[in-house]
């Protein structure tokens, strides 16, 4: 064996190699020899969190960019506080790492064999267990002569299923001699089958050859099974109007003329919603279905083909193991006679809006908007609230430009997702996030490491006072009515552009539309730290697009 690699080095050099440059950590005595060892002398910075759900979602929101993203935690105690934020990347298919500093081999036997528990410790065996639930491979490195095969099973599963890989990392095991690298660890290749996928290209194409006004309905596979480059040349090829999803916004610069806006139910424009009602045929390639992507409206399943997780759909057509990527391609080589494309219809000129007094949900976004300050070089983070509906019909040119984790929802994602988004982004981009109110009050130390960091994002706390959204789940009626709001969606209401001053960053607070004006104004020449303004709307006062759920 070459004793030159230890498990420590062969771990820290793999992350390099898939192009980790950023890890996101609490400090442990579990994990100090593996950080101070391995990744204080290596290319990969250290980002020292405030806790550790927080670098959970700055994991993500860096992995979404990046392509992978890493967390260090010490076990348990520290470990188990993430679950949230990596069942989140689970659930959303973001491919991050989890490193979870463990007890000593010494340790475990001795509380196994005499009750003596050390700190931390359930019974050693309670982490594994409980990310085996939400990561694609779960391993425990406890033998340095295993520790490379494991270790490279579970970030070839990472970087294959675009899921969480959890590695367990005994603090003993640490400068354990271990054979070096072999080679670079690739995504596994989906094994198609020939005849289904044949067969299937053969429906799909006769079915889009009979529609006079099929489109496209582009979801969130395609940005994370990296397949942009091939989509897009289907597009160009059928020359056929597209929708995305939530979840898939902005895959491609939505300057594209062929973009026909955000699918999203009965939050879409109208526009897009007549475009899709009218169709006959949808062609959907990796849209991944839920409840938040499609709002109040159900799928028509008989005139949409559904070409996601390895299987292909069509009413009660299916056909297996038929790989989007596999199936995009053969489709882009078939010569097909498609329908000139349908005309995207026009939008109703929006009146020009003058902008004084106080400030509306609504208002807020067209005043963003009109006054264009979503240029392309922006990137739109968005949290689960009622920024969901007004983010929905932001215009975004900057191709995948646009971060929220609709599916999972979890609120109090999107601050300090905006930290590893600011640590991925290229140079020239600037992050403008959207949140509401209740979801800031769940991570507001986001504002911590951004500063520590020099990270610039431009945070827009949208201050209602209320859950605005989950009132509006569960009963929409009172915004447009005299009855007021559960107790239990009221909120205690904070100060928060006094967090600035906490936090040693810049902070506003609006109320009106002029005083927004220079907030944005005074946040985009502050290049230093982050900026936080406080967005002042009524309680009742919700995005247009919101409107249509009447209980
Ligand atoms: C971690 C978590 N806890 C609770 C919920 C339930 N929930 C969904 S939306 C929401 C309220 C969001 O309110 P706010 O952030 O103030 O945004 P608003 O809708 O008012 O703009 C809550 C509590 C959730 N989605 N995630
Ligand atoms: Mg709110």
């Amino acid at each position: 064996m070459d004793t030159q690699y230890t498990v420590g080095q062969y771990l820290t050099e793999r992350l390099e190699q898939l192009g980790l440059k950023h890890l996101f950590s609490i400090a442990g005595d579990y994990t100090i020899e593996w950080i101070n060892k391995h990744i204080e002398p290596s290319s990969i910075e250290l980002v020292e969190e405030v806790n550790e759900l927080n670098a959970g979602y700055a994991t993500d929101g860096y992995a979404r960019l990046n392509g992978i993203g890493a967390m260090c935690f010490t076990y348990s105690a520290g470990t188990l506080s993430a679950v949230n934020a990596v069942a989140a990347s689970y659930a959303e298919r973001v491919p991050v790492v989890v490193i979870n500093g463990a007890p000593s081999i010494k340790k475990r036997l001795t509380a196994q064999q005499t009750g003596f528990i050390y700190h931390h410790m359930i019974d050693g065996e309670t982490d594994l267990n409980i990310y085996k639930n939400i990561t694609a491979a779960a391993v425990k490195l406890d033998a340095p002569e295993l520790a490379p095969q494991l270790i490279d099973y579970a970030l070839t599963q990472c970087i294959s299923q675009k899921r969480p890989a959890y590695i367990e990392l005994l603090e003993d095991m640490v400068q354990q001699p271990c054979s070096p690298p072999i080679g670079k660890l690739e995504p596994l290749k989906a094994i198609p089958s020939d005849e289904g996928l044949t067969q299937s290209i053969e429906t799909i194409k006769q079915t889009l050859e009979k529609a006079e006004r099929p489109i496209i309905w582009l979801g969130a596979e395609v940005d994370r099974m990296g397949l942009h480059e091939q989509a897009n040349a289907l597009i160009r090829k059928l020359n056929l109007p597209y929708v995305t999803e939530l979840i898939s916004k902005a895959v491609f610069s939505e300057n594209d003329p062929l973009f026909a806006g955000v699918f999203d139910g009965q939050a879409s424009s109208d526009v897009t919603q007549t475009l899709v009602k009218e169709s006959d045929f949808i062609l959907g390639l990796g849209v991944w279905l839920s409840d938040i992507n499609t709002l109040g409206q159900s799928v028509d399943y008989d005139k949409t083909a559904l070409i996601a997780w390895d299987t292909v759909k069509l009413g009660t057509y299916f056909v297996p193991q038929v790989p989007l990527g596999n199936f995009i391609d053969e489709l882009t080589n078939q010569s097909i006679t498609c329908a000139p494309p349908c005309a995207i219809p026009e939008s109703t000129q929006a009146q020009p809006q003058s902008f004084s007094g106080n400030i509306s949900y609504q208002g807020f976004y067209d005043f963003i908007q009109s006054k264009e300050y979503i240029g392309d070089n922006v990137l739109i983070g968005s949290d689960a609230s009622l920024n969901f509906f007004g983010s929905l019909l932001l215009k975004v040119g900057t191709p995948r430009g646009f971060v929220a984790q609709p599916t999972y929802s979890s609120i109090g994602y999107i601050g300090p997702a905006a930290t590893g988004m600011s640590l991925a982004k290229q140079d020239h981009q600037r992050v403008f996030i959207f949140t509401g109110d209740g979801g800031f009050q769940m991570t507001p130390q986001c504002l911590s490491t951004q500063t520590r960091f020099g990270l610039n994002p431009i945070i827009f706390v949208m201050d209602n006072g209320v859950y605005g959204v989950e009132q509006w789940l569960y009963d929409a009626e009172i915004f447009s009515s005299d009855q007021p709001f559960f107790d239990s969606c009221i909120l205690h209401q904070w100060d928060y552009c006094k967090l600035a001053d906490v936090f040693g960053c810049k902070g506003w607070q609006v109320n009106t539309y002029e005083e927004l004006n220079e907030a944005i104004l005074g946040a985009l020449e502050n290049a230093e730290t982050p900026s936080l303004i406080q967005v002042k709307v009524p309680p009742k006062s919700i995005p247009d697009n919101a409107k249509w759920k009447k209980k």
